[in-house]
């Protein structure tokens, strides 16, 4: 691993005894969510990893370098601080510019595929907008090309979720129900579409990981939970909201990256803070159950949890 890289100690022990380790994204941190809440859902989801026996590995970029698991200080200091949003093609800037940076999903997928790491927990993934179809998230692009298991709560509707799950299918990406055979819309449990198939454990789910890889299929496996039912808002709800909040960033003429942070601030303001509190209720879950895929994929399984 060259020098753009620090992984912390707690990791690099995990991975060299392969032991389970569960990525985690910071675009989330940087541009999802305001300070100190952010804080407080960084360290809940390296706990709730913790509490289910893998390794928390948050991946986000401090001072120029990628890093692969941060220390509480450093967690804090991401939280914090100004950052880029960063996706694939932003590595290079933020290294450039001594910068600190969020990963994205496709970003963080970059950075933990580098190191060996093969399971990631995220709230929802990016895909195909409505106010212009040509933007097109990375998230999709890595996707593609990335052997990992990737859990989300689905894509939010204010994504064109037809298309999206038409790129999903396009670039040979499983898109697994977890104990569901409807594709999830992140604060919904339901969107009318459905998956290609279907888990009920993570059993099931590791299982299906090592089938996909060993007959040498590149894609990621995008594992899908959809939120707890009591944290839901219903479809009603959150539909107008969030056709709002698109008038709006399309009267602003808002795009590129900061459409989706924009997206997402908007919605929260337009719920007082409802979106939000399902934002973090499922984002615990998927690293809880991240955590116990990444303990089923373990070779080192049974012996012992991580420290
Ligand atoms: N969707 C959410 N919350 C998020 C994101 C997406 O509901 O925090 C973040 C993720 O990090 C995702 C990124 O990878 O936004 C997608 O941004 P873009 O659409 O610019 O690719
Ligand atoms: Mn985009």
């Amino acid at each position: 691993m060259n020098s753009h890289f620090i992984i912390n100690d707690d990791v690099q022990r995990a991975l060299k005894q392969n032991r389970p380790v569960v990525a985690l994204e910071s675009t989330v941190l940087t541009h999802g969510l305001p300070h100190p809440t952010n804080l407080a859902l960084g360290r809940d989801m390296e706990s709730a990893v913790l509490a289910d026996g893998a390794t928390p590995a948050t991946i986000a970029v401090l001072r120029g370098s990628i890093r692969v698991g941060l220390s509480d200080d450093e967690l804090a200091e991401i939280a914090q601080a100004r950052a880029m949003k960063i996706s694939r093609r932003d590595f290079a800037a933020a290294i450039a510019k001594k910068a600190n940076g969020g990963t994205t999903v496709a970003g963080t997928m970059f950075a933990a595929d580098k190191v060996g790491i093969k399971v990631f927990a995220t709230g929802g993934i990016g895909g195909v907008h409505k106010e212009a179809r040509f933007d097109i998230s990375p998230d999709l692009q890595a996707l593609a090309s990335t052997q990992m298991i990737v859990v989300c709560a689905g894509a939010k509707s204010i994504l064109d979720l037809p298309s999206t799950l038409e790129m999903l299918e396009t670039n040979g990406v499983p898109v697994l129900g977890y104990s569901t055979d409807e594709f999830p819309a992140f604060f919904s449990r339901q969107s009318g579409f459905k998956t290609s198939a279907r888990a009920d454990s993570p059993q099931e789910v590791a299982d299906f990981a090592r089938a996909h890889w060993e007959i040498g299929m590149p894609s990621a496996i995008l594992v899908c939970q959809p939120i707890a039912e009591k944290d839901e808002i219903p479809r009603e709800e959150i539909d107008p909201v969030e056709e709002q909040a698109s008038h709006e960033a399309q009267e602003k003429r808002i795009g590129g990256q900061a459409l989706t942070p924009f997206l997402l601030q908007r919605v929260n303001e337009l719920t007082n803070g409802k979106s939000m509190r399902a934002n973090l209720s499922f984002l615990l879950n998927n690293a809880r159950l991240a955590a116990q895929i990444a303990q089923a994929m373990s070779p080192a399984k049974g012996q012992g949890r991580a420290i």
